[in-house]
């Protein structure tokens, strides 16, 4: 039976671990707010189970991984909250490496909140951003590189950026990335060998085995750089913006594009004055399409401050999709789109046609024709845009950043190898570079950028 008492411990008495680490008990609505069928709370540290208990009106099996149906009740009276699934995981085989409770509620914005208030009266806290996957990280239950790709799956908009984070989050990255370090490690081995035969001198055998170690190794790693570009824009998305003059239908094409009526349409020039952005999936690429006021001359003080935004959008795409009824490659963009991707549209193209132009692309919003020619344009156009990757890839600035230090110091090995540098001198670069991969994978990385990184989390992850 659940006893309505005092908390079980409170969180005030609990240990402090490092970096904010501390062993008392959290608690956080781990599926998002609002109507839905199901909620699933969760509740990680020693008090996980002691705490389900108290919310249970009958006796918790304690067993593993099996979801038991139980009534739910309020800590004081004993009130019916709700009739609910408990599983529980017993450390360390868990998320969090923690005891851990999944209580599966009835969904809405009163149940998992009226539990919740409980679970906190019982002795828990509520947990902060990213707190679950914090103590995963610091349990050793995943590596930073893998916490980040965790994080890139849940905010994931698009094919390619999911499948992307599904491979590091499954350590393709980290595999990557231990295996140049091991080989680095490798040569380190052989230059302390070298050290107990000679004071400085490296015999020349083992100068053309290093090289080739170095050479391998400064590869592999400029091969993972290659792919950060990729990264970014899987995980930053492309910037499609729509322009031309007004009425050339820039606003039914986005709304035909992303498939719902979102930007007004009508007849009036000059309709559209704030920019539009949405986001599309597109060949599984994150697509952010950006509709805008059209371009002309003059006009009152608002219609000059709409051509004023257009022109900064302009400034900030990636590619440009210029409409226009008559000529769409005499519409004047210099100088924002500078060396930009420049898609031409003729649109309206039930009312007149280009005569002898079988090269520019139709659109016709009204006969609903022309619109996945459009949309193999548009990705015949992301994928000269975009360098290709698969497998392991560079999914932020922080990974990229350790990976060309690691470079940099291996470039300077390499020179000092050659100079016939003393190796002790090689051996302490080498080890720097070791480092900078160790970070990437949060074996040497600071406290302050580890909480950097999950308190960019949601809460409840
Ligand atoms: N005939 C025809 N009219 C269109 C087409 N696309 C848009 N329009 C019409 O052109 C007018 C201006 O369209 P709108 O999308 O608001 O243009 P915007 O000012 O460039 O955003 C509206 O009356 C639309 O119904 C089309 O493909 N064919
Ligand atoms: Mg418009």
């Amino acid at each position: 039976m659940a006893q309505p008492t005092e908390k079980i411990r409170p969180s005030s008495q609990a240990e402090k671990g490092p970096i904010g680490y501390s062993a008392d008990t959290i608690v956080a609505q781990a599926t998002p707010p609002g109507r839905g069928g199901v909620a699933v709370l969760r509740i990680s540290g020693p008090q996980a189970l002691p705490i389900a208990q108290r919310l249970s009106k009958t006796p918790l099996s304690g067993s593993q991984r099996h979801a038991q149906l139980v009534e739910i009740v309020s800590a004081k009276e004993e009130q019916l909250l709700d009739k609910a699934l408990i599983t529980y995981y017993k450390a360390p085989a868990s998320f969090t490496g923690e005891d851990v409770v999944e209580i599966s509620t009835h969904g809405g914005h009163v149940t998992p909140a009226r539990i919740i208030r409980t679970i906190t009266e019982l002795g828990a806290r509520l947990a902060g951003p990213g707190e679950f996957s914090l103590r995963a990280f610091l349990n050793g239950k995943m590596n930073l590189a893998e916490a980040e790709a965790l994080n890139q799956m849940i905010s994931s908009l698009s094919r390619r950026s999911q499948a992307a984070a599904t491979e590091n989050l499954t350590g393709r990255l980290t595999r990557e990335i231990e295996a140049v370090r091991d080989s680095l490690i490798e040569l380190l081995t052989i230059i302390e060998h070298e050290l107990d035969f000679s004071e400085d001198e490296i015999d020349l055998t083992s100068t053309q085995e290093m090289s080739r170690a170095l050479n391998t190794a400064i590869a592999r790693l400029q091969h993972l750089q290659d792919t950060a570009p990729y990264g970014r824009i899987i995980r930053d998305g492309v910037r499609v913006i729509l322009a031309g003059p007004p009425n050339a239908g820039k606003s039914s094409l986005f709304n035909a594009l992303i498939g719902h009526e979102r930007a007004i349409v009508t007849d009036i020039p000059g309709t559209t004055r704030d920019s539009l952005e949405a986001w599309i999936d597109v060949d599984g690429f994150p697509v952010c399409l950006v509709d805008t006021a059209g371009l002309c001359e003059g006009g009152n003080t608002i219609e000059q401050i709409s051509i004023t935004r257009s022109r900064q959008q302009l400034a900030r795409a990636d590619i440009v999709l210029v409409l226009d009824p008559d000529n769409p490659e005499a519409v004047k963009l210099e100088p924002e789109t500078g060396g930009k991707t420049v898609m031409h549209i003729k649109s309206k193209a039930d009312e007149s046609a280009i005569s002898g132009r079988k090269d520019i692309i139709t659109s016709s919003i009204m006969r609903e024709d022309g619109l996945d020619n459009l949309i193999e344009h548009l990705k015949a156009a992301l994928h000269s845009y975009i360098p290709q990757h698969e497998g392991a890839i560079i999914a932020s600035e922080r990974q990229l950043h350790g990976l060309t230090a690691a470079v940099k110091y291996l470039e300077g090995v390499k020179e000092q190898l050659q100079a016939g540098q003393p190796i002790d001198i090689l051996s302490g670069e080498i080890r720097l570079a070791v480092n900078s991969l160790a970070e990437i994978i949060g074996e040497t990385t600071s406290e302050e950028v580890i909480q950097r990184i999950f308190s960019e989390f949601c809460v409840g992850k």
